[in-house]
């Protein structure tokens, strides 16, 4: 039985080897935390945003009220030089910005993920990238059974980028944490914002340098899908985007999710925690 298990995971890693040699690297290359000897980071899925329009294997779009905004698709689009572009604008007396997400296309737990934007120019409303699952509802368990994790919220138009985590609904069970890091420069070009996303704790980084860790909520232990969004209010976080001179708009270059695997076998090293009270207060 042994030599056939050997040759099995032989053939795996050669196999594993040759997708990865296939596949070519995306560019630019992501600055990933240091893996273990024996791992290795895998990307899992990602978008580029080529072409001149959104992948609907990937994304939905969805249409709805959102806060004093309408979420609408006509707010999506790609700009064909690699970007996918959510606009805020006013039409008749509606005001109007988008989504994307991945919701029952793409959920995952754990690894590496990242996305190059462009933030907006204009107050009064907050780009976002971001994950969810309707699991964060879920009261009990702290956020081990579903957590939101704001990787970039962006409602000011300085140097200020705002992570954050909520957990167990957003009722009077609501719990969140979270952390404004300062970034010189944040507003002008392009820049990467990410998180390493452990069973045991979430790392967050802006260009590949960390600001903020944590084990907020005990850690989500089950999948998310991803969200890409703009909001917008009439007073309140971000300001009020009547004040601002519309059309406005944020960018995303990429967004690369990136998984952590055995660098024999293949296989993904991490795995949920059993599911656990927090420790009373
Ligand atoms: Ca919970």
């Amino acid at each position: 039985m042994k030599t056939p298990m050997v040759v099995l995971a032989a053939l795996a890693a050669a196999v594993a080897a040759l997708a990865a040699a296939k596949a070519p690297a995306p560019t630019p290359p992501d600055a990933l935390p240091p893996a273990a000897a024996d791992q290795a980071w895998r990307l899992l899925w990602h978008d580029e945003f080529d072409g001149t329009a959104l992948d609907e294997t990937k994304w939905e779009a969805p249409e709805q009220k959102r806060r004093d905004g309408w979420w609408t698709r006509k707010a999506v689009s790609l700009d064909g030089q690699g970007h996918l572009v959510i606009r805020t604008f006013k039409e008749g007396d509606r005001y109007y910005d988008g989504c994307v997400r991945t919701r029952g296309k793409f959920e995952h737990a754990f690894g590496y993920y990242v996305a190059r934007i462009q933030l907006q120019k204009q107050p009064g409303h907050w780009s976002a990238f971001w994950m969810y699952h309707p699991s964060v509802g879920q009261v009990g368990h702290g956020g081990m059974d579903g957590t939101e994790i704001d990787i970039m919220e962006k409602p000011w138009i300085d140097d200020r980028v705002q992570h954050a985590l909520h957990w167990d609904g957003y009722g009077k069970a609501h719990r969140s944490e979270g952390h404004v890091a300062r970034v010189p420069g944040v507003m002008e070009g392009w820049h990467t914002y990410s998180l390493l996303w452990t069973p045991d704790e979430y790392v967050f980084y802006v260009d590949g340098k960390e600001t903020w860790r944590t084990r907020g909520g005990g850690v989500c232990q089950v999948p998310l899908y991803l969200k890409l969004s703009d909001e917008l209010q009439f007073g309140g976080w971000a300001g009020d985007v009547r004040q601002a001179a519309l059309p406005d708009e944020f960018q995303v270059d990429y967004v690369r999710v990136y998984e952590l695997v055995d660098a024999g076998t293949a296989k993904p090293v991490m795995k949920p925690r059993p599911l656990a009270e927090p420790p009373a207060k």
